[in-house]
Formats: C-alpha cells, sequence, structure tokens
C-alpha cells in the first residue's frame, strides 16, 4: 500500500524516465541505435524486408520462414509495449527460402496512443536502418466496399491520411505518388487474381467512425477506414523503402454494416481468416 502524500509523488516524478525520441534533436539516429539493437539481440546484421503485422496477420511470422531469433520490443530503443489486446509485441528475424532475411514487427504503435507520430514510425525507419528495402504494412480494418465481406484480405492501392499530421518535419517535401508499388500490388495480384484494392482512410480513432463519417470517407474516395499505416507508409517513402500496403477487411465500416462494431468481434474475424491470408502473404513475400 502507498501513502498518500507530497513526499513519494514528488520523487516519482523526477524518475519518470524520458522516451528516448521525445525531444531527440533526431529520429532517424534513434532509429539507427534501434537497428543496432536489433543486429545484437538477434545476431543478423542486415534484413532485406520488412513486415509490420497487423490484427488477424500474426500466424504470418511461423509461414514466411524459419525464425532465427524472437526478441520483446520493449528491448529495442524507442520500442514501447502493444497498447492493443491481439498485438504481439515481440520482433523477430525470419530466415527466408530465398537467403533473405525478414524482419517481423508484431508491436505497432498506434497514432491514437497519443505519443506522437514520431513513436508511431519509429518502427518503419528502425527497418529502413537495419537496410531494409521493402517495407510490408499491413492492419485489419472497416470495408466500405459493398462487394467485401469480413475475412477478406484487400491491397491498398491509395490512402487518406485523415490524422492532420505528418512523419515528415520541417520542408521536407516528398512525392507520394505510387506510394502503394504498382509492382509489389500486381506481384501479389499474380499470387491471387481474386485480390481486390481500395483506397485506405486513416482516422484518428480510438473510437471507430460514425456512420456519417463512413459516408465522408466514401465520398472522398476511400474504400478502406482504419487506424494506422497512411503516416507509416508516408515514413517508409521518406525512407526510401517499396511499400506493400494490405488489409484485412474485419468487418464492415459503421453503418454499411447495421450491427454494432466491437472489437472482440474484429479479433475473431480475424482469427478466423488468420490461416488463409497469413498463407497468402508467405506466398507474396516468397515472390519478393
Ligand atoms: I479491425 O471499422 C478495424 N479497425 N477506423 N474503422 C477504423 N478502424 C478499424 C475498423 C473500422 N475496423
Amino acid at each position: 500500500m502507498e501513502e498518500a502524500g507530497a513526499g513519494p509523488r514528488v520523487e516519482r516524478m523526477s524518475e519518470t524516465p524520458t522516451h528516448p525520441l521525445d525531444g531527440a534533436a533526431d529520429p532517424f539516429e534513434v532509429a539507427r541505435t534501434a537497428a543496432a539493437d536489433i543486429a545484437r539481440a538477434t545476431g543478423v546484421a542486415h534484413h532485406d524486408i520488412a513486415l509490420t503485422l497487423g490484427s488477424g496477420w500474426a500466424k504470418a511470422a511461423d509461414l514466411i520462414g524459419e525464425t532465427t531469433a524472437e526478441v520483446p520490443a520493449t528491448e529495442i530503443t524507442g520500442f514501447s509495449a502493444s497498447a492493443v489486446v491481439g498485438h504481439t509485441g515481440s520482433i523477430r528475424s525470419i530466415a527466408l527460402p530465398s537467403g533473405k532475411n525478414a524482419l517481423v514487427i508484431g508491436a505497432r504503435t498506434h497514432y491514437y496512443e497519443g505519443h506522437g507520430v514520431r513513436r508511431v514510425v519509429h518502427s518503419v525507419r528502425t527497418a529502413a536502418a537495419t537496410g531494409a528495402r521493402t517495407m510490408i504494412l499491413t492492419n485489419g480494418a472497416g470495408g466500405i466496399k459493398e462487394t467485401w465481406t469480413p475475412g477478406s484480405p484487400v491491397l491498398i492501392s491509395d490512402h487518406i491520411n485523415l490524422t492532420a499530421d505528418s512523419p515528415l518535419e520541417g520542408a521536407t517535401f516528398i512525392d507520394l505518388t505510387d506510394l502503394y508499388s504498382a509492382r509489389l500490388r500486381e506481384l501479389a495480384k499474380g499470387i491471387d487474381p481474386s485480390l481486390d484494392e481500395g483506397v485506405y482512410t486513416q482516422f484518428r480513432g480510438p473510437h471507430y467512425e460514425t456512420p456519417a463519417e463512413v459516408q465522408m470517407a466514401k465520398a472522398m474516395g476511400g474504400h478502406i477506414v482504419g487506424m494506422s499505416t497512411a503516416l507509416e507508409a508516408i515514413a517508409a517513402r521518406e525512407a526510401g523503402m517499396e511499400v506493400l500496403g494490405m488489409s484485412l477487411i474485419t468487418n464492415l465500416a459503421a453503418g454499411i454494416q447495421t450491427t454494432p462494431l466491437s472489437h472482440q468481434e474484429v479479433l475473431q474475424a480475424g482469427r478466423d481468416a488468420e490461416g488463409a491470408i497469413s498463407q497468402l502473404l508467405a506466398r507474396i513475400v516468397a515472390a519478393l
């Protein structure tokens, strides 16, 4: 039991650890430190491909190759424990059959956590600092297209960033034409010709949209609603990586689906689809 009183409270405040990205002069320097941590912890000096596995995609890590090391994300500089049930919180190095190394990030920091966009994109910048030239971003999301059913994987063709934020600092003008690589989308469709694609709309969350907001997203040209990925994709492009984005439609967006949205339902849809979409992702990675 803690005693109420001024003494201990002052002590705790002075002990509050500062996050390495808060106030750092250069977030890329922090990413290079994190990449060195990963090299040390995994024994793998260079990674070629990086994957962020969102809700429903975790099993892909077991299918794409041989896991050579798994490290809790909290042991890597700048990473935080995942705030969401259903997100695993580890970083794995996987040897692919092709001889390449994949870095699998099972810990995503969401924008809605409120720690700022530097922390949101730290995993992407770290992946780039490990040498990865390809960034595969996956997520669970809501679908606006009526032809989609929960459990369908879809390719992200473009995004609308409704966070009103950017990972770029200062006058860093980055071209986002073809942000989601047409080459990689074609490669994915070569493996599964039934794959549809759509425009991902990143909302801040963590609340789901109102039906009116879903109609707004639809009117603007959005097909997928989610709470991640767009800011990460921008950072990946800034780092010069080629980006593949995929969403697992776990639910139809609010108002498109007439029943209420629940996180439990979203997790269940992810579990039901996990085997099939993970296999698909493994086949895509094998073809890279
Ligand atoms: I899973 O319907 C999942 N994530 N914004 N809307 C938003 N994010 C989501 C949704 C959804 N489903």
